[in-house]
Formats: C-alpha cells, structure tokens, sequence
C-alpha cells in the first residue's frame, strides 16, 4: 500500500488479484459435473469484500512474504468462508434470499447442489493448501493447515459459533455468550487469516502471538460492525437482507448494550489493534488501516 492509496482503493486492487486466483483454484463452468461448479463458482466469484484473504495478504507482507506464496492460503480461506456463507443462508440455517447483492446459492441452484456447492468449496479449500505443500516449508504449511482447520472447526470456532447461535435464537442471552458466539461464529477466521499470513511469512512466536492478539480484536469489532450495520443499513448497501438479527431475536452487541456504547466499543478494540500492529513496525501500516475500515465500512 503506497502512502498516497487509500484503504478502499487498497481492499479494491487486493480483491482484483484474489478474484483471479480464485477463478484459476476452481474447476471451470464446463469441467462436469457442470451444475456443481456453476453453483460453486456463482458464489465464489459473486464480489465480496475479500475482506480474509486481504488479511492474509497484508499480514504476510507486513513481516516479508511474498504474494504469490501467500494466495493459495488466502484463496483457501476466501473458499471456507463462502461455503460458511451458503450453508448460512439456506433455510434449514438463516432462510435467507440475497448474498452478495444477488440471490443465495440455493435460491439460485436448489437446496441439495448449494448444499454440495458448500461441501465442495470446504474440501477445495484443503485440496489447494495441500497441493500447495510442495512449494512449502512443510513445517510451517502443516501449521497453516491446523489453523485453518481450526479456525473452521468446532471448539471456539466457525461450526461450534454457528451451533452456539442456533442454539440462542429466541433466548436472553447474556454479554459472554454473545461474546463466544462473535468471537467464534466471526472471530476465528478473520483471526486465523493473519495468522496465517504470519506463519507462511516465517514470523517468530512472539510476531505471530501479536498478530493473534491483533486479529482476535479485529474479529470482535467486525461482528460488532455488522451488528450495527444490521439495524442501520439496507439491503442495496448490505448486498444481504438487514433486520434479520432483531427478526430472530438475535443476541446482538446494539441488542445488549445500546447502539451509542457498541460504537463505542468497536472503537475502543480498534485503538488497541492498531496499537498491536504498530509494535510490528512501520510495515505493518496496512494493518493498522485495515483496522480502522473494519469499523468504518458501510457493506
Ligand atoms: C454454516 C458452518 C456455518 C457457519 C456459518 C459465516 C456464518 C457462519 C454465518 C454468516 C452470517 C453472518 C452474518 C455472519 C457474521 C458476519 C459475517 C461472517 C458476515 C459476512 O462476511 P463479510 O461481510 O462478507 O466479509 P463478504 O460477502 O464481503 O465476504
């Protein structure tokens, strides 16, 4: 990131070459089964911030990484969370019509290919990281693999934050589980994208325990934006159907504490990974800023 490039400008030009990557790490439209890679690649490659893979990008580059070493790991991220997004909005799960500014996989393609279109981008996602090994230190892609895995799992984790918020749809919940929920459901994998970017980067423990301290902050003030967002946007903003959190009665940070106190929140863990990534030097800018946006975002 130049001193004269603003942060979207940034996320906008990173997007670009993670969307060419990830057209190359999946099978094309004409590779049969046809359907499948259709649904797949319809969700894939609907836009979306690239919020994760940016992360990892920023982060490994921050501590010497080089791009091209850093996309597959960063595509395989992006390709987790997409398929966390089908199985969300599918009506067994959040029922819900619009992702990404266009209808769901399901809407679009029918319950069982979305279902396969989910299963198939989580099992891309370890194919590319393990044929990625090669060209790897084998030590430290083994560890990327962990975690991301995870990240992706059950314990603190995408599924075990997905169950925890099923669970507590309709309930009063109190501020430490919507905390477990967002740090789990959200939190891991923006979490595990820079560490991830740290790890592939040779960073020493106590670089990546910074980066951990730094992404868990940034999980949190995600959620927290997203909550917010859920009540004060719209869906052409959104790009998804806002209301849905207070529609399912949802725990949410507005919901517990008050809009003016979550604002203030996000902020308050913004300030304190920026802090984190500042003691990383002057090459960790881009993290710096990237913790500001998370907040400042309107989709
Ligand atoms: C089905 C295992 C499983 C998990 C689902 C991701 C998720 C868990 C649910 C999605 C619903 C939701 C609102 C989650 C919290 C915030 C979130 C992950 C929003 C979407 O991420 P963005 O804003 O989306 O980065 P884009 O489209 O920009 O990638």
């Amino acid at each position: 990131m130049t001193a004269a490039e603003t942060i979207t400008n940034y996320l906008t030009r990173r997007a670009a070459e993670v969307n060419d990557w990830l057209d190359r790490l999946v099978p094309s439209e004409s590779t049969p089964p046809e359907q499948l890679h259709r649904a797949m690649r319809y969700s894939l490659l609907a836009g979306g911030k690239r919020l994760r893979p940016s992360l990892v990008l920023a982060a490994g580059e921050a501590l010497g990484a080089d791009t091209d070493d850093l996309m597959p790991a960063a595509c395989a991220i992006e390709m987790i969370h997409t398929y966390s997004l089908i199985h969300d909005d599918l009506p067994a799960m959040d029922n819900d019509d619009l992702r990404r500014g266009r209808p769901t996989c399901h809407k679009a393609f029918g319950e069982a290919v979305a279902i396969l279109a989910g299963d198939a981008l989580l099992t891309q996602a370890f194919r590319v990281l393990a044929l990625d090994a090669p060209k790897r230190n084998a030590e430290r892609q083994v560890r990327v693999i962990g975690e991301i895995a995870t990240a992706a799992g059950t314990v603190d984790a995408l599924i075990g934050g997905q169950m925890a918020d099923i669970e507590g749809e309709g309930k009063s919940l109190g501020p430490a589980e919507v905390d477990y929920i967002h740090r789990s459901k959200t939190g891991a994998m923006i979490c595990a994208s820079v560490v991830v970017g740290g790890i592939i980067a040779g960073a020493n423990e106590s670089q990546i325990e910074k980066l951990r301290e730094y992404g868990r902050r940034i999980g949190l003030a995600f959620q927290i934006a997203d909550d917010i967002l859920d009540v004060t946007s719209t869906s052409e903003q959104l790009g998804k159907t806002p209301g849905k959190d207070q529609a399912a009665k949802k725990a949410t940070y507005p919901a517990i504490y008050g809009m003016a106190a979550s604002q203030a929140r996000a902020r308050e863990i913004v300030d304190e990974a920026v802090a984190i990534a500042s003691s990383l030097g002057p090459t960790a800018y881009v993290l710096e800023e990237m913790a500001g946006f998370i907040i400042a975002r309107t989709s």
